[in-house]
């Protein structure tokens, strides 16, 4: 399917010019994207898999938008993961093809079996997005263009979204919130794109004096907006502001709307099943809400026994989703993809909500204290743990994450070390060889972990000696 129908569309149309899509120091028209995606695409025929250095830069969009072209999968690397997650993810995805301006000259694809396609049930992927689980390394999520439509479609719908918006972000570009819907979203409905190369105050402030209408952000970039007053009020003409990837503080919520004059949009998602619930422009926004679910996609509840829950308002299950926009599973594991699904095909997403009579869902927590969400990135404790473990003279190690009003939730790892492992060079170890989003920001030497009777490490307990040591 065609995917990109908005930058078909107007590509060198009346709405286009030489500053449609603008990242950072970089512009091009929408004519230009295409006619660069296309020479490059001709080469990438026939590659299994394209695996993409995904910095905020125009090159990322190029390859990004060859890669759906040419109906080659796109791989997308952050851009500071270090040899260990670089190389897992090369492996893992079989990519044959490697895009990567700058340091990662040099990088040779490791040597892959020949394991034929990488596929989807009925095709090749459009992307294949790399995600952490509670253990283990980050796992390849096969996304295929029609979920990727439908995810657009219904929150267009929901929000409003047009060909005359003017999308502006500055999230990275190898997640779902900055590429699927920051940089396709836009291509999609012909939009124009400003990404402001980081998503600053300062940058979203200017970015708004150039027309920005619809305006992204996870929740530690809306906190720090309504930080500094000055920057907030050059939103006031906005249309949208959406909150995603993680919860929005009620606080930030109402300083929001009233620095503004916007009241937030909220809106759920996860890799496996892109975006499925969101708050309508046109609905209720009600703080601490995500909303509904958006057009194509079903939710329900459960509880611990697997007995669906009705929608009271006050009981919290886990939530299930199923619909259009769900990916396609793990690749390369179908173990951890059956696990993913209930018996009668929903996806088990591992957050616990309330839905009230009225629809609305509210998330209240996760299922796993090893799941980290540190400023809207999702961090597996058990992959920064065995990153940590690897150090010499490191005997224990155990990761959580602790609340932050910053980043919604910190890394800290709690460490037993023989007496010989600095806390910086812990901490470095990680940024170097995962990336530096996945480092904790906080490193606790301890001289034993608590454990239970099954010798297993008791983090809640951890986590309520380290809150009440840090209070
Ligand atoms: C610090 N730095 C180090 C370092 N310590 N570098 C190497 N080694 C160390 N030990 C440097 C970094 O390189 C960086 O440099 C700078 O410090 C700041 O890095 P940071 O501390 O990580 O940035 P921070 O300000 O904390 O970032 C906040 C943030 C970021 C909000 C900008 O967390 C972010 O972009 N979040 C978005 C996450 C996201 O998109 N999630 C969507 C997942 S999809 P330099 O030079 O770069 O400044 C999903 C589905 C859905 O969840 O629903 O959307
Ligand atoms: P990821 O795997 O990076 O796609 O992260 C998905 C997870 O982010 C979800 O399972 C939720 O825990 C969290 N998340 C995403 N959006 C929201 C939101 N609006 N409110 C609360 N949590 C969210």
């Amino acid at each position: 399917m065609d995917l990109l129908t908005g930058l078909v569309s107007t590509a060198d149309g009346p709405g286009d010019g030489p500053r449609a899509i603008t990242v950072a120091d970089q512009a091009i028209s929408r004519g230009e994207l295409l006619a660069r995606a296309d020479r490059l695409a001709a080469d990438l025929t026939g590659a299994r898999a394209v695996a993409v250095r995904a910095s905020a830069d125009l090159d990322t969009i190029v390859t990004v938008v060859a890669g759906l072209r040419a109906g080659v999968p796109v791989v997308p690397i952050a851009h500071d993961a270090g040899p260990a997650e670089r190389d897992h993810i090369l492996r893992d995805s079989g990519a044959d093809v490697i895009r990567a301006a700058g340091t990662w000259q040099d990088v040779s694809l490791p040597a892959i079996a020949d394991t034929g396609p990488v596929s989807d049930p009925p095709g090749a992927p459009a992307l294949v997005m790399y995600t952490s689980g509670t253990t283990g390394a980050p796992k390849g999520v096969l996304i295929p263009d029609r979920a990727i439509a439908a995810c657009l479609d219904g929150l267009a719908e929901s929000w409003g979204w047009t060909a005359d918006d003017h999308l502006v972000h500055g999230l990275p570009l190898f997640h779902v919130h900055g590429l699927v819907l920051g940089v396709l979203g836009a291509l999609r409905r012909g939009c124009a794109l400003t990404h402001t190369g980081r998503p600053t105050p300062e940058a979203y402030a200017a970015a708004a004096g150039r027309g920005g209408s619809l305006f992204f952000g996870v929740p530690t970039v809306w906190s720090r907006l309504v930080a500094d007053p000055t920057s907030a009020a050059a939103l006031r003409g906005a249309r949208a502001l959406v909150s995603g990837s993680a919860p929005l503080p009620v606080s930030v919520f109402e300083s929001l709307r009233t620095l503004t004059g916007v009241a937030p949009l909220e809106r759920y998602g996860m890799t496996e099943t892109l975006i499925t619930v969101s708050t309508r422009v046109d609905g209720e926004r009600r703080p601490g809400s995500v909303g509904l679910p958006i057009t194509g996609v079903e939710t329900r509840l459960r509880d611990d026994d697997g007995v669906v829950i009705g929608n009271d308002g006050t009981t919290i299950g886990t939530l299930e989703v199923r619909g259009t926009t769900l990916g396609h599973g793990y690749l390369g594991r179908p173990d951890a993809t059956s696990a993913s699904l209930t018996d009668d095909g929903w996806f088990i997403t591992g957050d616990s909500a309330v839905i009230g009579e009225d629809g609305m869902h509210r998330i209240v927590g996760r299922t796993s204290v090893d799941i980290i969400k540190c400023g809207g990135f999702k961090v597996g404790a058990g992959e920064v743990e065995a990153a940590i473990a690897e150090l010499a003279g490191v005997t224990e190690v155990a990761v959580i994450g602790a609340p932050d009003d910053d980043l919604g939730e910190s890394i800290v790892a709690v460490v037993v070390t023989d007496g010989a492992v600095a806390a910086e060079r812990i901490i470095d170890h990680v940024a170097g060889t995962l990336s530096v989003h996945k480092r904790p920001r906080r490193v606790v030497l301890v001289d034993e972990l608590p454990r239970n009777a099954l010798g297993k490490v008791q983090k809640r307990e951890l986590l309520r000696q380290i809150t009440e040591e840090g209070s």
